[in-house]
């Protein structure tokens, strides 16, 4: 395991990234907290349980387009290359690609080092020919690969539309960075999100069985949990709305009544109806998309769609 992050300390003190993004939006106007902080154990769990909604079509759309166009993929990845996938490896998107590539070595790039170190162990086990390295780091920033891979052919993966996740500023510093981390040779496989119908949009973040607004009151729990929090989570309810002018799902709590709490020994108080925006998840039409990987450095080489261009595979070049 490559550490690249600080020691927390014990595992029961919060994260002071955590505690000051937490302080520090929930003070602003229109109140505000990092998408990032959703995947807590349960959070992820959560999220795993959001991939399998009939609603929510971003992931069985990826991997069928995945499935789909393995060979023409593997047409254009030198063999034997280093895979670097941001985010943590999910259980089928991974081993499909790395079953399609073959590649020399597997890196995977996660914060969250114990969701990490378990997807790690079981890739490692199914590709013994696959020397897997994972990586704790935060992979917003530029990394350093290992010597080991210096001089393997690079390819980033970064599936799953995270990429929407971000403001555009943020996202082309991104792949910039991930530009830095891989060098100047590199590929970059990227899942992308299509700007789609609202019918077929908000039902993906707004699901019948409730399992977003789940994973989106979770981040109160969390807050409960280890900050210190006293928000009444059943005062907030889950809102998944669209932002036409800004292409993005936004996703908000929402307070059903007058609220006041406290979050690690300071006040706050909500008024009924003003809500916390919890997460932004933008949206590409294929000219945004190669126009975003352009200003982030990358040139893109080739891109794959399902057959109702619902989400994009886009490989690119550095
Ligand atoms: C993991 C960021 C791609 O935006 O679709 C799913 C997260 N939020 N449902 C997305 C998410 C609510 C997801 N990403």
């Amino acid at each position: 395991m490559l550490k690249q992050e600080a020691e927390d300390g014990q595992a029961s003190l919060a994260d002071p990234q955590f505690r000051s993004d937490v302080l520090t939006g929930l003070a602003l106007p229109q109140r505000a907290i990092p998408a990032r902080w959703f995947y807590d154990r349960r959070g992820s769990e959560l999220f795993e349980g959001i991939t399998a909604l009939p609603e929510y079509y971003p992931t069985r759309t990826e991997i069928a387009i995945l499935r789909d166009v393995c060979s023409a993929l593997a047409a254009r990845v030198p063999a034997g290359a280093a895979v670097v996938e941001f985010g943590s490896g999910s259980s089928t998107k991974t081993p499909l690609l790395l079953g399609c590539l073959a590649p020399a070595a597997y890196l995977p790039v996660d914060i969250s080092g114990d969701f990490l170190r378990e997807s790690a162990g079981r890739i490692a086990a199914d590709f013994p020919g696959v020397q897997v390295t994972p990586i704790e780091a935060d992979f917003t920033r530029p990394l350093k690969l290992p010597p080991a891979v210096a001089d393997l052919p690079k390819l980033g993966f970064f599936p799953g539309s995270t990429i929407g996740n971000m403001l555009a500023v943020g996202a082309v510093d991104l792949l910039r960075s991930m530009r830095a981390s891989l060098g100047d040779a590199a590929l970059l496989l990227i899942g992308i999100d299509r700007i789609k119908p609202v019918e077929v949009l908000i039902p993906a973040y707004d699901d019948a069985q409730g399992v977003t607004a789940a994973f989106n009151l979770n981040l109160l729990h969390r807050i409960n949990r280890e900050l210190g929090g006293t928000i009444p989570v059943d005062a907030f309810r889950h809102r998944a709305l669209w932002n036409d002018d800004r292409a993005r799902i936004e996703m908000h709590l929402e307070a059903s009544r007058d609220v006041a709490f406290e979050v690690d020994g300071r006040p706050f108080s909500i008024g009924a109806g003003e809500t916390i925006h919890t997460e932004n998840s933008h949206k590409y039409g294929p000219r945004d998309a190669r126009l975003l990987l352009r200003g982030g450095g990358w040139t893109p080489v080739a891109e794959w769609t399902d057959a109702e261009d619902k989400f994009a595979l886009i490989l690119a070049e550095a």
